[in-house]
């Protein structure tokens, strides 16, 4: 009997020549305009991924560090990249779990995320193994702390952010973003700080209508109400990668620059011990009927 954990990651390409595969697997084959493709890989050039891809590293170093703390085999699975949650899967089986607990490095469930993590994983261990999967840990004590601790007397106005997502999940009774708003809500008043504010970020060019606001434009609104001085905290994300280093470091940095106002942004969790600690702690909590039971 011997458990194992898939700790799951959107993934990044490892190199510039990857980004057209990479875009492609995100798009589900569905067709992509020349114009998306070239600012994409602009974008990565621009952040010097030819040399190596932070998302990559950071989450093989939290994949390490969970291992160590959890004292059970811990595989990474991509969900766009490699590598992929299915051969994350078959390692585990392969190296005989018939428990695997089922991570994913973003705290919010979205059917239009979560899920798909999900359903990767299901179909790759194909009822070999039992799984254990987290769908949500948005609420969770020690995460909040750590994200409180980032803001707590800070004299800027906190923004929330996360990724948006298409806008009919709402009439669909998607939980995203009730939980995104829980979890802004609950490290404000852990941290004790009135003055915030939640909003989206890094819409994607598909055609239909996502979620709003965008930081961009909410950066505008606050200007506008006197706000000039803003601590984003991107509360959808737990490291340092494209949608944080390009949406908010570069183009929201600017767009406060032409504002005349200050924006400055947390340190990610990476694969910081506290945050470690924490997912350890999920990955117990996941584990201890099994343990109970044994
Ligand atoms: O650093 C990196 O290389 C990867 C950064 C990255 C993360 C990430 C997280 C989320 N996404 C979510 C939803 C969508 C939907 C679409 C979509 C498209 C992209 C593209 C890139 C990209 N996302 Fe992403 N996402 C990251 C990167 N994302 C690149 C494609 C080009 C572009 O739009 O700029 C639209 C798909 C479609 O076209 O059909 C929807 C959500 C998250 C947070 C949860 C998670 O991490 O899984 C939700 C990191």
């Amino acid at each position: 009997m011997s458990n194992a954990v898939v700790l799951m990651a959107y993934g990044s390409p490892e190199r510039l020549e990857d980004v057209p595969a990479y875009y492609s697997d995100i798009r589900g084959g569905r067709p992509i305009k020349p114009e998306h493709l070239a600012d994409l890989v602009d974008r990565y050039r621009r952040l010097g991924i030819e040399e190596s891809n932070p998302l990559n590293a950071i989450t093989e170093d939290t994949r390490a560090s969970l291992a160590r703390a959890v004292g059970v085999p811990v595989y990474t699975g991509m969900k766009h990249w490699h590598p992929h949650i299915a051969e994350a899967a078959e390692r585990a089986v392969e190296g005989g779990a018939d428990t695997v607990v089922g991570l994913v490095l973003a705290p919010h469930y979205s059917r239009l995320s979560i899920a798909g993590y999900r359903e990767q994983l299901e179909a790759a261990l194909a009822g070999r193994a039992e799984l254990r999967f987290v769908e949500s840990w948005h609420d969770n004590e020690g995460f909040v702390a750590i994200l409180a601790e980032k803001i707590r007397g800070t004299e800027a106005h906190v923004v929330f952010t996360a990724h948006s997502l298409p806008a009919r999940i709402l009439t669909e009774g998607d939980p995203y973003r009730d939980q995104l708003l829980e979890t802004s809500r609950l490290v404000a008043e852990a941290a004790g700080v009135d003055d915030w504010s939640f909003s989206f970020q890094s819409e994607s060019p598909t055609g239909e209508p996502w979620l709003g606001p965008d930081i961009l434009d909410h950066l505008t609104d606050l200007h506008s109400q006197g706000h000039d001085e803003v601590l984003v905290c991107p509360v959808g994300f737990v490291s340092d990668h494209l949608e944080i280093r390009w949406d908010i470091d570069n183009e929201a940095q600017q767009r406060a620059a032409e504002l005349g106002a200050r924006l400055s942004r947390i340190e990610m969790p990476n694969a910081d011990p506290a945050f470690v600690e924490v997912l350890a702690s999920i990955v117990r909590e996941a584990l201890a009927p099994v343990v109970a039971a044994r």
